[in-house]
């Protein structure tokens, strides 16, 4: 089967490739020429562990090539950015989805399967792609089969995940379902879960807004429990000791292209009815804000002006910034003339970002942890020796070495800061 995939991206790209390693002819398309190139020469753009060795093979079998220019084939699929809107609630931007779909109306041909794999909000598939598709005279679910597949792999775990997965494959019709397991069941040893295009929309953005309010829920717990005087961390751990509760994490926010996105996508589709949706997004939105005032507070009790900032990733174990907190927080310090702020991600390659651990934290009174990245989790004491005294705010509670560090912070001894009870906190 040819299939051509636009969009080589985090996801595009993994995903394309799986398919050629998998005995398919694959073209991938993407808007910008130096990825292309460097695709073409055997690079890849993105950080995920297996993908480099997984294009070797792809291109040495050549059964990958990266274009600009889309041509025709069997299947389509569409695997580029949704956006927020800059609205009140931040609708989908479903613009670069549909000049994907644009672009392939000229080779659209019967028997063409016509895949969106990038999220996108409730009806989308139906109300305004469908339109599009049929704008050419072919008729969806006759001519040429339209379906919303999507993609539900985490960053790190891709090339796992792609094939494990189970995967919702909801056509517009039931013969456009039947085309869409077709295409995926050439490598995907998951389920292939037969829906309705509208029905696969949701559960996306469910699964991940789901995520997203039970963090807002143990996030609200840990500043409930500041003022209150409470370990936020031992309360979350003597729930999950019950079988039917699982509360997540709570941390500096939650970022990514997905738990920070998706909820406002079904948010902004009925306004009235997502009071509890909402909520939990403002909630989590105001972490770093509620951070960064701990950080000064916690600056304050040490009369201390020197912070290493620890991660700038939206989570750990990753290269990718998108909607991180981490990096709002890390902004908002460095704006602040009392402080000097120094950042320090072995993952990140920018200017400002420091490589040199050392280098970092020296003369430093803060070690302010704001990513769970492996490397983070061995560090002792020892380690810091170069500081000009040692404060620790491990916002992960990942630093199990430092913990009984006099000055050791995390989101569950916050009320002792600031003495039992919190300080009124912006946030
Ligand atoms: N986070 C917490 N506490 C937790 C878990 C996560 O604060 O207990 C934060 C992370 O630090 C991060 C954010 O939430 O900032 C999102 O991280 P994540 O690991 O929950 O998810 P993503 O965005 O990397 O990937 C999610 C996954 N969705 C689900 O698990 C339901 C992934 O499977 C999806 O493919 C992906 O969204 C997507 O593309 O939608």
């Amino acid at each position: 089967m040819k299939i051509v995939i636009i969009g080589l991206g985090y996801i595009g790209l993994p995903t394309a490739i799986m398919f050629a390693n998998h005995g398919q002819d694959v073209v991938g398309v993407d808007v910008n020429e130096q990825v292309i190139k460097e695709l073409n020469t055997g690079k890849i753009h993105i950080e995920e562990p297996g993908l480099q060795a997984e294009l070797d093979k792809a291109l040495s079998s050549q059964s990958f090539r990266a274009e600009m220019i889309v041509e025709p084939a069997d299947a389509f699929i569409i695997s580029v950015p949704t956006p927020n809107h800059n609205d009140r609630l931040k609708s989908c931007d479903l613009s670069y989805v549909q000049s994907a779909v644009t672009s392939i109306l000229p080779v659209l041909r019967k028997g063409n399967t016509v895949i969106i794999e990038s999220t996108i909000a409730p009806r989308s598939t139906e109300d305004h792609i469908l339109p599009l598709i049929e704008s050419t005279g072919l008729v969806v679910g006759k001519d040429v089969f339209l379906v919303h597949c999507p993609e539900r792999v985490l960053p790190g775990q891709i090339i796992y995940e792609l094939i494990h997965n189970n995967r919702i494959i909801g056509g517009v019709t039931p013969a456009c379902t039947q085309a869409g397991k077709r295409v995926y069941s050439t490598f995907v040893q998951g389920e292939l879960i037969e829906s309705a295009a509208s029905t696969a929309e949701m559960s996306k953005l469910i699964e991940n807004t789901y995520r997203d309010v039970n963090i807002a829920l143990t996030n609200e717990l840990v500043r409930i429990s500041a003022r209150l005087g409470i370990d936020a961390l031992d309360v979350i751990n003597m729930a999950n000791k019950h079988p039917r509760v699982n509360l997540l994490q709570p941390g500096p926010g939650v970022g990514g292209h997905c738990l920070a996105v998706d909820p406002y996508f079904i948010a902004a589709e009925a306004p009235k009815e997502s009071q509890l949706i909402q909520r939990a997004r403002h909630i989590n939105t105001t972490m770093p804000d509620f951070i960064v005032d701990q950080t000064v507070a916690l600056l304050e009790k040490i009369q201390g002006k020197k912070i290493a900032v620890f991660g700038l990733t939206y989570k750990g174990d990753i290269d990718d910034i998108r909607e991180s907190p981490a990096l709002e927080i890390y902004y908002k310090l460095f704006a602040m003339p009392q402080f000097e702020v120094v950042a320090y991600d072995p993952h990140v390659r920018a200017s400002f970002v420091e490589t040199d651990m050392k280098k970092a934290t020296m003369d430093a009174d803060l070690i302010l942890i704001l990513v769970d990245h492996s490397e983070f989790r061995i560090l002792a004491a020892k380690d810091f020796d170069n500081m000009y005294q040692q404060a620790f705010l491990d916002t992960r509670n990942i630093m199990t070495r430092c913990k009984d560090e006099k000055n050791y912070y995390n989101l569950g001894n916050l009320s002792k800061i600031t003495g039992t009870h919190q300080v009124n906190v912006t946030a």
